[in-house]
């Protein structure tokens, strides 16, 4: 049951009839019909993990150079059946024609999917309510610092709940499988970004979250963050692409496109990449730049937002492929994974170089990490694995506890392997790890809570799913990604079932990992992502 997170983009547009057909000799052909639905089906299913180009990343190159070799055969298995490399099992979402169908398209020199530069985004750019028609202050009366923005995955849409009511407060459509939120510095704007590009920008001041403006940045898109240095508030956005490989920088509170910058270039071992996808991305609060994280090239570019027009840019090597990271507890030092070379890079913001590649289980996914005080270690960063059972600790603190900083300096014991987020907050003694991929149902329900000040005592498993009492179902409802409420005395879980049926949130005291309330809805379609405002506004984690 881990379609959803290797299940890539779906476009907006249409993909049929806008590529080039390329094909040699020995490759199989198709129908233009049949090519049009595997075009549609890759993309949908494929692209996130192998790449539009099929260059490969997460998943395996899936050029014909190679695919070939395998023949059709092999593949039909693979694709219908999974591999112990991670690739799952399509058997029961492609009918066997399109299993056939698909071993032959990856068996096709790949297309190449159309640009999508300025004049593109200017014509998809609305200004739905300019900023001097928008309200002059708040109309409405909720708590926005204890608002959580939720990412309702396969209905295109995120629901605004209210935090200390546990309503939902609205439910705003949005792109394709919205990825992530973020909050502009002043806490009035969520800005959410669809895998199909589209990029909206949520105004919480109205009586409802309302969508004032909305971007295409492209066709695939993955990050979007916000100016955070002072005098920057609210000032621009940027948005990074899956494709094309580039990143906008927008005007904050309208999404007005300024700036497009390519990412296509030299990967860390120099050879040229057409593809290098934008991974992360994340403000700096100590001068006017994002730590923008290249995934092909395993590059890591600071780009200075004081200047747009003659736009500086740092470009620190680091290691393949990278993909989500967060701060040490000081903000000083970025912490990305690299997930195909098992290590975690370290970015020195304040000396705007590459403080260290620090050796990691398999896959590390921390999402944005979890920062606390190790009893004996010091200040650490906290990694999940998606190749491993195990939490690895990262010393972060140079100047007082060398000897530990940017080494593993302990490995707890995750329930399974396939986390994806662990979290705790700075009032909490505990740190939670989901692991949502896991193909054991249990496991996959399941999270697991360390007790921060004594992590010798044994983590205690819960499994969140049994807690929200949904209908019995052989479906997996993934217990995934914890968020914390504004005062750190909840945390937050998504119960992720499947699109037709019933999922959940499920709230944690976190002081006695008690439950503490379930919010159930017809209208909750597979939650995953939670974000809630304060903490993401001031990267909380
Ligand atoms: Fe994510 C973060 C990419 C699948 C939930 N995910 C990220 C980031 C990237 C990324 C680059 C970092 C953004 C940032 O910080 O700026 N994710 C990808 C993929 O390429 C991938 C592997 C495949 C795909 O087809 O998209 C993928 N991700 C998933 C899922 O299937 C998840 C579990 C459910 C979902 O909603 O799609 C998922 N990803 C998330 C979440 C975050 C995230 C919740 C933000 C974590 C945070 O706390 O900030």
């Amino acid at each position: 049951m881990k379609k959803p997170y290797f299940a890539a983009s779906v476009l907006a547009m249409s993909v049929a009839g806008i590529f080039n057909v390329a094909s040699a000799a020995d490759e199989p052909t198709l129908t233009a019909e049949q090519k049009a639905s595997a075009s549609k089906i890759y993309f949908e299913r494929c692209a996130g993990c192998h790449g539009i180009l099929r260059k490969g990343a997460t998943g395996k190159n899936l050029e014909p150079v190679n695919t070939l070799k395998l023949g059709q055969a092999r593949l039909e298995k693979i694709i219908s059946y999974g591999t112990d490399g991670g690739m799952v099992n399509f058997d029961d979402i492609l009918t066997k024609d399109e299993l056939s169908m698909m071993s032959k398209y990856i068996q096709m020199t790949p297309d190449t999917p159309p640009e999508w530069g300025m004049k593109e985004m200017m014509n998809s750019w609305k200004l739905v309510i300019k900023p001097e028609d928008r309200p002059k202050k708040q109309l409405n009366k909720i708590n926005l610092k204890n608002v959580f923005s939720v990412t309702l995955r396969d209905s295109g849409e995120v629901a605004l709940i209210d935090g200390d009511t546990k309503q939902i407060w609205g439910i705003v459509k949005t792109g394709y499988a919205v990825h992530i939120s973020r909050v502009s510095k002043s806490g009035r704007y969520v800005y959410v970004i669809g895998r199909d590009g589209k990029l909206d920008l949520i105004d919480m001041w109205f009586e409802k979250p309302t969508v004032v403006a909305t971007l295409k940045i492209g066709i695939e898109a993955r990050s979007v963050e916000t100016s955070k240095y002072k005098g920057y508030e609210d000032k621009y956005a940027i948005a990074g692409s899956y494709w094309p490989p580039q990143y906008v920088i927008t005007e904050g509170d309208t999404l007005k496109p300024l700036k497009i910058m390519s990412t296509r270039g030299m990967t860390v071992d120099g050879e040229y990449h057409p593809e290098p996808r934008v991974a992360s991305i994340v403000a700096t609060e100590d001068k006017p730049e994002w730590v923008v994280n290249i995934k092909e090239t395993g590059m890591i570019r600071l780009v200075d937002y004081s200047d747009i027009k003659n736009l500086k840019e740092t470009t620190i090597e680091s290691a393949k492929f990278l993909h989500d990271g967060g701060w040490d507890s000081t903000k000083r030092y970025f912490l990305v994974a690299a997930n195909a070379s098992n290590k975690v890079a370290v970015v020195d913001t304040k000396t705007g170089k590459l403080a260290a590649l620090v050796d990691t289980k398999a896959k590390p996914h921390p999402g944005r990490g979890a920062n606390f005080v190790h009893p004996q270690f010091g200040p650490v960063w906290a990694t999940s694995h998606l190749g491993a059972d195990v939490i690895s600790l990262i010393g972060t603190d140079p100047a007082k506890h060398p000897k530990q900083a940017w080494k593993v300096v302990a490995e707890l014991k995750n329930h399974g392997a396939g986390s994806l987020f662990v979290k705790t907050h700075p009032k909490s003694k505990n740190l939670w790890a989901d692991a949502p991929l896991n193909p054991d149902k249990e496991v996959a329900e399941s999270v697991t809570v360390y007790d921060i000040r004594n992590l010798d005592k044994a983590p205690e498993v819960i499994n969140i799913a049994k807690l929200a009492d949904l209908p019995e179902s052989k479906a997996v409802k993934r217990a995934v990604h914890a968020e914390y409420n504004a005062t750190g005395d909840e945390v937050w879980f998504s119960l992720w079932a499947g699109k037709t049926e019933p999922s959940a949130i499920v709230i944690m005291d976190d002081k006695t990992r008690k439950l503490k309330h379930v919010i159930k809805d017809p209208k909750l379609i597979t939650p995953t992502g939670k974000f809630n405002i304060l903490n993401t506004q001031h990267d909380i984690y």
